[in-house]
């Protein structure tokens, strides 16, 4: 049932009337969009509060960077557009590098923000909160749109929803203006203008001589490699994508968020060997997965001398050719384009030679067994390892729990050494690596999944998005925090030469952030052992209750930028 505002005398006794706050409710709710990410503010609180009224979700973030990132991964999980809703300017900017970091990573985000006075902002006469936002918003989304006319919003979010979600998703912003929400039209007028989408991410089916010519160029492959990225998981065709690898018999390497798609256990995955077959393999298919600094642009040292032919398949077809030829593009949605695969391969596919698999798995397994005893120490401070040890057994035991991590050792670590065991299950940084995106994620995580969280934080990460603790108590979510407390960023020893004040990278030592959590009523442990951390965590996780364990790490125990320290630009000049 469409709302409607009550009847006002003053215009026409008999005329049923809607205004902009109603249609803009109507327009999520004809669409299935039923949850919310937002601060509350000028001109939007009444329509946060309208919106709950009607049975939408809203969940009130202490910063709308943590809102942003929140609605960026709930469109992942979902394939549904997250939405932020954010006040004017100084909202909105906040929200906007969440609405980039979606643009980049593929996540399909709308963020709804309300602006201020057209007539003034244009002529720059000064209103509250001036800005030009949709034109400051425009290079860094996919598509952005203001609606001016409470009879075009339905239009305006049929536009947003299906922008955001068809293709390569990405982020959208929507200029919602103050004057909007009070427009008042016919209430049958107002609800023949909404639009239900039909369809709004139409299937991309790959042309037929692409899909052999793949095939072709796989069945050629004397070292082949599957590379499965996170579009491969956005795609949610978890059971062709499987099948496909399986048949292919080829080993996979599994990108950060593609971790679990096939289990990290899985006898074909290659991630304990990844140098060995990046260098090696003679046919690399990628899946969902971009050429990108992640795979250090498909060239160079890390790809060794032997010559390469790539197979990309990509729902962009600009992604083709981005840094290297690729042999064979296959262009189309995921599931599509391995649904045509498997049909293509029939049922006489040769594996690949067994000298190629069984190298792989040589290597995998050495590597595996080399880090296994550092797993298991019980030091104190603890060290990465041993802390990591602890939570891969805790992973292991609790499959369906979401992990979130973000930090620079604290990431890299945690990614080589906790495996994962179902799709979508590892959430982190992403293509930009930014710091901040773990408590919004991880409220995302347990609000649209319902399952439990584990959030595994470097302190310096944590920092970022640290006072959505409060979040996370007051909504009563089932999310358990690991900081990884090293007093620092990469190392907490660092010390400035030049006396005064304490170096760059380094915090107050000995920190205690599980009092953080409990200022808000959540469970707050010191945990300084990995024993001490696993009863931690396994007690976080059986009780549901907002937890944050503050684990102390060496602080000498980190190196530079993690695992990419080669990224940082060096000085010729001796020091002074
Ligand atoms: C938004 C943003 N700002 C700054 C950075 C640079 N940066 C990369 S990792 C990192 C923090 C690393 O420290 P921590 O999270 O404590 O992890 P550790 O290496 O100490 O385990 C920072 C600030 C970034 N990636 N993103
Ligand atoms: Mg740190």
């Amino acid at each position: 049932m469409l709302n409607t505002a009550t009847k006002t005398e003053a215009t026409d006794a008999q005329q049923e009337l809607t205004d902009g706050f109603h249609l803009v409710i109507d327009a999520l709710k004809l669409n299935g969009i039923n949850t919310i990410y937002g601060v509350p503010g000028i001109p939007i609180t009444d329509l946060g509060r309208m919106m709950q009224a009607e049975g939408i979700r809203v969940l009130s973030f202490r910063h709308e960077q943590n809102a942003g990132y929140a609605a960026a991964i709930a469109g992942y999980l979902t394939k549904k557009p997250g939405i932020c809703l954010t006040v004017s300017a100084p909202g909105f900017l906040n929200g906007l590098t969440a609405l980039a970091h979606a643009t980049t990573n593929c996540f399909p985000m709308i963020l709804v923000s309300g602006s201020s006075e057209r007539e003034i902002v244009d002529l720059q006469q000064g209103d509250y909160e001036e800005m030009d936002q949709l034109a400051i918003a425009k290079p860094l989304c996919k598509a952005a749109f203001r609606v001016l006319h409470a009879a075009d919003i339905g239009i305006g979010f049929a536009r947003a929803i299906r922008a955001a979600v068809s293709g390569r998703p990405g982020g959208v912003y929507l200029d919602l203006p103050a004057k909007l929400f009070g427009q008042v039209i016919n209430a049958e007028a107002g609800r023949r203008s909404l639009v239900k989408v039909i369809d709004a991410a139409p299937a991309q089916i790959p042309a037929p001589s692409a899909v052999n010519r793949a095939l072709d160029v796989l069945k050629g492959a004397k070292r082949p490699l599957i590379i499965l990225g996170k579009g491969a998981a956005y795609a949610q065709a978890d059971d062709a994508i499987k099948s496909f690898v399986e048949k292919s018999g080829a080993p996979f390497l599994p990108m950060s968020m593609a971790k679990g798609l096939l289990p990290d256990l899985h006898p074909q995955c290659a991630g304990a060997a990844r140098s060995t077959v990046l260098k090696d393999a003679d046919v690399v298919m990628l899946i969902g997965a971009r050429l990108n600094w992640l795979l250090s642009h498909g060239k160079g040292k890390t790809w060794g001398e032997a010559p390469k032919k790539f197979i990309q398949v990509d729902i962009e077809p600009k992604e083709m050719d981005s840094n290297v030829e690729i042999a064979a593009p296959l262009v189309g949605d995921i599931g599509s384009c391995v649904a045509a695969l498997l049909a293509g391969m029939g049922n006489g596919w040769t594996a690949p030679p067994a000298e190629w698999v069984n190298a792989v798995r040589t290597k995998r397994d050495e590597n595996v067994a080399k880090m296994a005893p550092r797993l298991m120490n019980n030091n104190s401070p603890m060290d990465y390892h041993g802390a990591l040890g602890v939570l891969r057994t805790i992973v292991k035991e609790r499959p369906d729990a979401i992990l979130v991590n973000e930090g620079a050792n604290t990431l890299d670590l945690a990614r080589g050494v906790i495996d994962m065991h179902q799709p979508r299950k590892r959430l982190d940084v992403g293509t930009w690596g930014v710091m901040g995106i773990g408590m919004g994620t991880a409220i995302a995580a347990a609000v649209e999944t319902g399952k439990p969280v584990l959030a595994v934080e470097g302190d310096s990460a944590f920092g970022f998005s640290g006072m959505e603790v409060e979040t996370i108590c007051r909504y009563n979510l089932p999310i358990c925090i690991v900081i990884f407390n090293n007093d620092g960023i990469y190392r907490g020893t660092d010390v400035n030469a030049a006396g005064s004040d304490p170096a760059t990278t380094v915090f107050v030592k000995g920190a205690r952030y599980d009092k953080m959590m409990e200022a808000f009523g959540g469970t707050g442990v010191n945990a300084t052992s990995p024993d001490e951390l696993k009863r931690a965590v396994n007690a976080a996780m059986d009780s549901g209750k907002p937890t944050l364990i503050n684990a102390v790490i060496d602080p000498a125990a980190g190196s530079e930028s993690g695992r990419i320290g080669n990224l940082n630009p060096q000085s010729i000049l001796k020091k002074k």
